[in-house]
């Protein structure tokens, strides 16, 4: 049966824990995502919410079916790479013992067509065309989350991985399993799309992939052993991963509002949001691994970030490889 968050009670919620701080399940640090499923087939109202709360919660946008057999494949690559417990169903995802957290997980997305199409084409790409107000375009690059036992992400926002196009692009996340909240899923700072800009200016300004060619790790970058350098402390040898803190509970006192989340996101449903929408996931307290996508969409005619589209004659995107990353004199 379907949990709403009308029937689930904060109070009655387990402990929750975010990267491995507790979270206050308290009424004034700890909400239920507004719903738009009412105004998933009206355009203006889709935009009137995105920019009142800087994120659509709309479950059941997606053909639930679809998204089964897309679950049922992506586990058949976990299953392959030894990560769950044969003793139990392959649907249910019951990951082994010792199997770790593997966290992220990309390559599961390859030659899945039931997941191709449910990202990249029908209810997926209607809901866009009508949010975007034309046609839609979406990056070639497909982030799969494999989410064992143990954290989940940090608060960060997308802008940094993914800004050298349009600003105006939008993150779908999809769950590939129905997953309660113990099993973590996505949660967004209340708020925090009008907040960041303020707070955020300068993160905001980032891009991961651009280090300072005058800097101490030029060259650990250049030969690819360092990632991404810290961009407010390029010191030697300090990596960053994006992130505005690791502390989700601290970040949510210092800036007020809820961290928001569903009491369970089904198959089914997806979540979208802006590049300045703060967000992070829940740590996984179960031995179900989660599952769930995040894909990119914008206006077609708008300028599109080149690391995360083909390159020419179908090369795969570059993504955050050596070839995108940028010197800066700092
Ligand atoms: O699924 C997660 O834990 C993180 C997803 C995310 O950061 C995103 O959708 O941008």
């Amino acid at each position: 049966m379907t949990t709403t968050a009308t029937d689930t009670k904060i109070a009655d919620l387990p402990r929750l824990q975010s990267r491995g701080r507790e979270l206050e399940l308290t009424p004034d640090a700890f909400g239920w995502l507004r719903r738009s499923d009412d105004v998933m087939h009206d355009g203006d109202a889709l935009r009137a919410r995105l920019a009142e709360d800087g994120y659509l919660y709309v479950p059941g946008a997606l053909n639930r079916d679809e998204i089964v057999e897309a679950r049922l494949q992506v586990l058949v690559k976990a299953q392959e790479e030894g990560l769950l417990d044969p003793a139990f169903p392959l649907l249910d995802g019951v990951m082994r013992e010792g199997a770790g957290n593997p966290y992220f997980r990309p390559s599961y997305t390859k030659e899945n067509a039931p997941l191709m199409r449910a990202l990249y084409d029908g209810p997926m790409i209607e809901l866009f065309g009508r949010l975007v107000g034309g046609p839609v375009r979406h990056f070639d690059f497909t982030w799969l989350r494999a989410v064992g036992a143990g954290p989940g992400t940090s608060p960060h926002c997308d802008i940094v991985y993914m800004g050298r196009g349009t600003h105006e692009l939008l993150t779908a996340w999809t769950p590939l399993g129905d997953i309660p909240v113990s099993v973590g899923g996505l949660m967004l700072l209340e708020n925090s799309y009008h907040e960041s800009p303020v707070r955020l200016a300068d993160y905001l300004r980032q891009d991961v992939d651009t280090f300072c060619e005058n800097g101490p790790n030029a060259e650990a970058v250049k030969a690819g052993k360092l990632g991404w350098e810290h961009w407010k402390e390029p010191a030697p040898g300090k990596a960053w991963d994006g992130a505005i803190t690791g502390d989700p509970v601290a970040l949510r006192a210092e800036w007020g509002g809820r961290w928001l989340t569903s009491p369970e996101y089904r198959m089914g449903d997806v979540l979208i949001f802006t590049m300045r929408t703060v967000h992070g996931s829940i740590d996984n307290a179960t031995r179900y691994i989660r599952l769930s996508t995040d894909t990119r969409y914008q206006h077609a005619d708008a300028p599109v970030d080149e690391r995360w589209v083909k390159g020419e004659g179908g090369a795969e995107p570059i993504g955050h490889s050596i070839a995108g990353k940028r010197g800066k004199i700092c």
